[in-house]
């Protein structure tokens, strides 16, 4: 039987190592070794001559790119969980697939928000900054004092896997587990994390210490902590958000913060990434991470392997594993 030629895999940015040498092995793998996120034109470029194009979070693949796309490419494999670089309308449209990489890089992001949601309250990033400057003049009784997070309410908007993983962690350094979701948990999940559940965001906002955004960024969740929605914080509340920035309104979020309105924040997204609301670094009272909560390097092979089974079972003409349906988000 006459072999199937490979398909031609146009891949955005560098990945494991291990990962691209699987890929050089099972498809006509294009690499992007320089590791320069593509502009708009090598991205048109790329969906001209590609079967499949494996972006990351980094590619706007908007309708535009999506139209100049030639008859080939069949689908989007994406290197990431969060799929709202993506133009999941006009792929549909268009008859092409679109997958990602859920489940893999769970517990790593939780592990984050866990992080910051003790990070913050703790001082952490204060304390580090004063020894590093030489400042420390040693211990106090009343010097570098933050706030106890046992007893305290969380609130987790967006009880997903990652959701649910920050709970199990929460849970264990005594926070009481506090949700908002689309749908209640599995009564099983409620019981196992002795969940409040609530119907209502903004009656939820009103009464938590700490809040946690866990929920993907979709056009329902745009800007989903308004400035309304914000003002409903108590003064003496925490939000940390490790999903995408554009749920939270980062300018109100930033001017609420100067004015001490909310006591912190732990930002490992930002709204307009790279760019970073330049007030929001001046403060003292956040901890802002250029967006690492899935950062291990397990984590980014387990996705490698991941947008590697989505491509080759498509290619063997096979529905991949992990395909986003529009109407999930
Ligand atoms: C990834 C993420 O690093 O998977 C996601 O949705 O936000 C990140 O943790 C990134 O998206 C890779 O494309």
């Amino acid at each position: 039987m006459p072999k199937q030629p490979k398909p031609v895999v146009v891949v955005t940015r560098k990945l494991p190592d291990s990962i691209e040498t699987r890929m050089m092995e099972l498809f006509d793998a294009r690499l992007n070794l320089a590791d320069e996120p593509m502009s708009k034109a090598q991205l048109t470029e790329a969906v001209k001559i590609a079967d499949v194009l494996v972006p990351t979070v980094t590619d706007e693949i908007d309708k535009g790119i999506m139209t100049q796309a030639g008859p080939n490419l069949r689908l989007i494999a994406n290197f990431g969980t969060g799929v709202d670089h993506i133009d999941l309308h006009t792929a549909r449209q268009r008859g092409i697939t679109v997958t990602n990489t859920p489940g893999v890089l769970t517990e790593d992001t939780a592990d984050m928000t866990m992080a910051l949601i003790l990070a913050v309250p703790r001082r952490l990033a204060e304390g580090l900054n004063l020894l590093k400057t030489g400042q420390w003049k040693g211990w106090g009784p009343t010097s570098m004092l933050g706030h106890r997070i046992w007893g305290k309410r969380l609130g987790i908007i967006g009880m997903g896997r990652i959701g649910t993983a920050v709970a199990r962690r929460a849970k264990g350094f005594g926070l009481s587990i506090h949700y908002h979701n689309r749908r209640r948990a599995h009564p099983e999940i409620e019981a196992e994390l002795d969940a409040t559940y609530w119907e209502s965001l903004d009656q939820m906002l009103a009464r938590m210490d700490i809040v946690s955004i866990n929920c993907p960024h979709t056009p329902g969740t745009y800007h989903l902590l308004s400035a309304r929605r914000l003002k409903l914080l108590q003064p003496q509340a925490y939000i940390v958000n490790t999903s995408r920035g554009e749920v939270i309104d980062e300018n109100a979020l930033t001017r609420m913060l100067e004015r001490s309105e909310l006591a912190g924040a732990g930002l490992d997204v930002f709204e307009h990434e790279p760019a970073v609301n330049p007030k929001l670094q001046q403060l003292e009272n956040v901890v802002l991470l250029p967006h690492m909560g899935s950062a291990t390097i397990e984590g980014r092979i387990d996705m490698g392997e991941k947008v590697i089974i989505n491509i080759k079972t498509f290619a063997d003409g096979h529905n991949p594993p992990d395909r986003v349906i529009e109407a999930m988000l």
